[in-house]
């Protein structure tokens, strides 16, 4: 018998007031008043705060809290094992995002748990709330960090050497934080008691405000990773150094940020975006010796985005040698397209009363998971249709409907 969120009670529904308190109660935590919006990084003081207030929620919740080797967090409500029932989403923040990508996936579990206690619910299957490490690549760049790592879909080396804007590498980090970063590196035991993996998140777009409707399921993630192009050139004076007796690395960095537009536009559905650019030194009189600009690439399929890396992978190299300037080119991560398993999806539609299905130009640890373990998402509607910046919104009764059907396919899948 399919019932919606709109069809529960309002008991039901009060007792979701959690979702927006809990997000109510981190609103001090993380405030960036330079950059407005969030700046909550993996394993920096910020995070690790919300990470004890997660922590402190659980427990009030009798449930069982622990940390992986990777640094993600699980809440477990019955003993942990094999075919667990697992939600959850991150704490950390873009710098300067807003307060929903991520805490509200988690605040909404938090009050999923509420709700089926309320009703007397007791899981068959055990159930955990887990919280993942740095999924927004903040600090260290590779995004779905902690979920990369337990899946095994980035190397344990290759990410102990990660390093922050201040030289800290993860491993130190993940050390500061009283994990070993020996041990870090793909996790088959805890990716074992994963039966199912459902992840709430705000929507990152305009899909439910042009349906009306307050909640989806995913669909599929776009093919998408992150390049560091490294432009280098000859730092000089910028008073004493004539117009033509300049290598300056700035100019192939800015002609390659017009050949990124160029070159998404070229493709049906691509999205490519330059929102970081650091020239070093650094001086406004001063020629840069080197500008590292890190590329942003996004299409419906892998051939898509490689096709638009490569075109402006060729711009640059074109730009920088009319220069006179070198160009080195890294990727640092990479994503195929993601489709969320159909059967799992379909059910989930159906028992919320059919809410609709969405693609999402976002990346998520359910994308990550969902090579491994049978995954879904439930997508609450955002009035801004704007994320990665403060705008980005969810009204409070749209909060409720996301956790009052969170609660309903945990109930239905643990059950
Ligand atoms: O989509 C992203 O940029 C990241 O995974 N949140
Ligand atoms: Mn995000
Ligand atoms: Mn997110
Ligand atoms: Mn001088």
């Amino acid at each position: 018998e399919p019932s919606s969120a709109a069809s529960r009670g309002p008991r039901e529904l009060a007792a979701v007031g959690f979702a927006n308190s809990g997000l109510d109660e981190i609103a001090g935590v993380g405030a960036d008043p330079k950059r407005g919006g969030y700046s909550r990084h993996g394993f920096d003081r910020v995070e690790l705060e919300l990470r004890e207030w997660f922590t402190e929620q659980a427990r009030r919740r009798g449930l069982d809290v622990r940390t992986d080797r990777n640094g993600n967090l699980w809440a477990w409500w019955g003993t942990p094992g094999k075919g667990a029932i697992v939600t959850g989403s991150h704490l950390d923040s873009v710098p300067g995002g807003g307060a929903f990508d991520g805490p509200l996936g988690v605040t909404s579990a938090l009050a999923a748990v509420d709700l089926l206690r309320d009703k007397g619910f007791q899981p068959v299957k055990p159930l955990a709330v887990l919280v993942f490490a740095e999924e927004e690549g903040g600090r260290f760049g590779v995004p779905c960090l902690g979920s990369r790592l337990l899946a095994g879909t980035i190397e344990a080396d290759k990410a102990r050497a990660l390093t922050d804007l201040d030289g800290t590498t993860l491993g130190d980090a993940v050390r500061a934080a009283g994990l070993d970063p020996a041990r870090l590196g793909r996790d088959d035991e805890a990716l074992a008691t994963i039966g199912t993996f459902v992840e709430l998140h705000v929507e990152q777009g305009r899909g439910l405000i042009d349906l009306g409707a307050p909640v989806a399921v995913a669909e599929s993630i776009l093919a998408h990773g992150r390049w560091r192009l490294r432009f280098t050139g000859e730092g000089n004076h910028a008073g004493a150094t004539l117009m033509g007796d300049r290598r300056d690395p700035m100019l192939p960095a800015a002609q390659t940020v017009v050949a990124v537009r160029q070159a998404a536009k070229a493709v049906p559905q691509a999205r490519a975006t330059v929102g970081r650019v650091l020239p070093v030194p650094g001086g406004t009189n001063v020629i840069a010796s080197t500008v590292d600009m890190w590329l942003d690439a996004r299409s419906p399929d892998d051939a898509g985005t490689r096709a638009v890396v490569a075109e402006i992978a060729a711009a640059a190299r074109e730009a920088a040698a009319a220069e006179g300037c070198a160009v080195e080119i890294t990727e640092e991560s990479y994503g195929d397209t993601v489709v969320f398993d159909t059967a799992l999806r379909d059910r989930l539609a159906g028992w919320l009363g059919g809410v609709p299905a969405l693609p999402t130009g976002a990346g998520h640890d359910a994308g990550v998971l969902a090579a491994r373990v049978p995954t879904a998402m439930l997508f609450v509607r955002n009035p801004t249709g704007i994320s990665h910046a403060p705008a980005e919104h969810a009204e409070r009764d749209d909060c409720a409907a996301g956790a009052v059907a969170l609660a309903e396919v945990l109930e239905r899948l643990a059950g």
